[in-house]
């Protein structure tokens, strides 16, 4: 029995011993304030408050992560900008407000590029994923990893869509990003960039008819609410980036980093996981909330694919065609063709 004891004794001495060796790490206590756009009760949300508790776990409660929802810190470029200037620690929103920094970013906005999930994230988590994201650093971000937003689809209060050409005159929210503009132009909508932030009062007054967004956040953001067509077009496959301001990463020590990455990787597979669980159920709501859904018929959605293509040449000429050739063939590796 004492022998027992004693060797419990040492057990939790080697154990606390071994818990005070990663804590002697370097970690310094640290309060990150982490933006997100949507609301608490969204998928992102429910990331970030997983990312939250990954760090605190791994770093012994010395890193707190502060989470604001609900664009609280401000629509997603105004995040951004903070980040750059060092006066918020991290983020996540769209790549697509992304664009006017690092131009490249558009290729993740070209509309049909994607044809299913498993391709987006081995092209997101493979070799070009990465060197889009090590393109923000002398931009003063720094890129940690992708979420998912998904594959979009439209709404609007006005009519109801089912072929390419009842867009015509629609008046749209798109996301403030030239190929999300031009791509919508093309198919004849009246495409209006406004920070999603204002969105909803934007349908809600009616100074936009439509938006478009994934099952998901069309149900977090209650849009259901003020929107009465959705129509399924799986138009675009939307990444998330977790980004945190590159002059406070300097900063930190490389145990830190680490922490916070493999944080941001778990929060990934966890918010990728939720949000594929989740999107069908969403569709469910949303019908069962009073909206009338119309799959676009394929022939239909051929012909906004067509409209499309010169956007697609123009971003292929904005960012390169070697980048273009690797995201294909990353495509092309990962299964199928888009
Ligand atoms: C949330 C946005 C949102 C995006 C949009 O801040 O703006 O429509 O889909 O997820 O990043």
């Amino acid at each position: 029995m004492k022998k027992l004891m004693l060797t419990a004794a040492a057990a939790a001495l080697t154990l606390s011993f071994g818990v005070a060796q990663s804590w002697a790490q370097n970690i310094q206590p640290r309060l990150i304030r982490f933006g997100y756009g949507l609301n608490e009760d969204s998928n992102q949300g429910r990331a970030v408050r997983f990312f939250a508790e990954e760090v605190g776990k791994r770093s012994g409660g010395k890193l707190k992560v502060r989470t604001f929802g609900a664009a609280t810190l401000g629509p997603d470029p105004q995040m951004q900008n903070a980040l750059i200037g060092g006066a918020q620690e991290m983020m996540v929103g769209s790549t697509a407000t992304l664009v006017g920094t690092v131009k490249e970013f558009a290729i993740w906005d070209v509309p049909f590029m994607f044809a299913n999930e498993k391709q987006a994230d081995a092209v997101l988590d493979g070799p070009v994923g990465q060197k889009l994201l090590d393109k923000l650093q002398e931009k003063g971000l720094v890129g940690l990893v992708y979420w998912e937003n998904g594959f979009r689809n439209l709404t609007n209060s006005r009519h109801k869509i089912e072929k390419a050409e009842d867009l015509q005159g629609v008046k749209l929210r798109v996301m403030q990003n030239p190929v999300f503009i031009d791509t919508f132009k093309a198919a004849g909508a009246n495409a209006v960039p406004l920070a999603f932030a204002e969105l909803f009062t934007a349908l809600e007054t009616k100074a936009v008819d439509g938006q478009e967004n994934p099952y998901t956040t069309i149900v977090s953001s209650k849009f259901y609410e003020v929107q009465k067509y959705l129509t399924v077009t799986n138009h675009v496959y939307s990444p998330w980036i977790v980004t945190a301001s590159k002059v406070w990463w300097d900063k930190l020590s490389p145990d830190e980093q680490k922490i916070l990455l493999e944080s941001a990787a778990a929060a990934r597979d966890f918010e990728r996981a939720d949000t594929r669980a989740q999107a069908q159920k969403a569709l469910d709501q949303l019908k069962a909330a009073g909206m009338e859904v119309t799959v676009m018929p394929e022939e239909e959605v051929a012909k906004l694919r067509e409209k499309a293509a010169p956007v697609t040449k123009t971003v292929i000429e904005s960012v390169g065609q070697p980048l273009w050739d690797e995201v294909q063939a990353g495509i092309k590796k990962a299964g199928g063709t888009n």
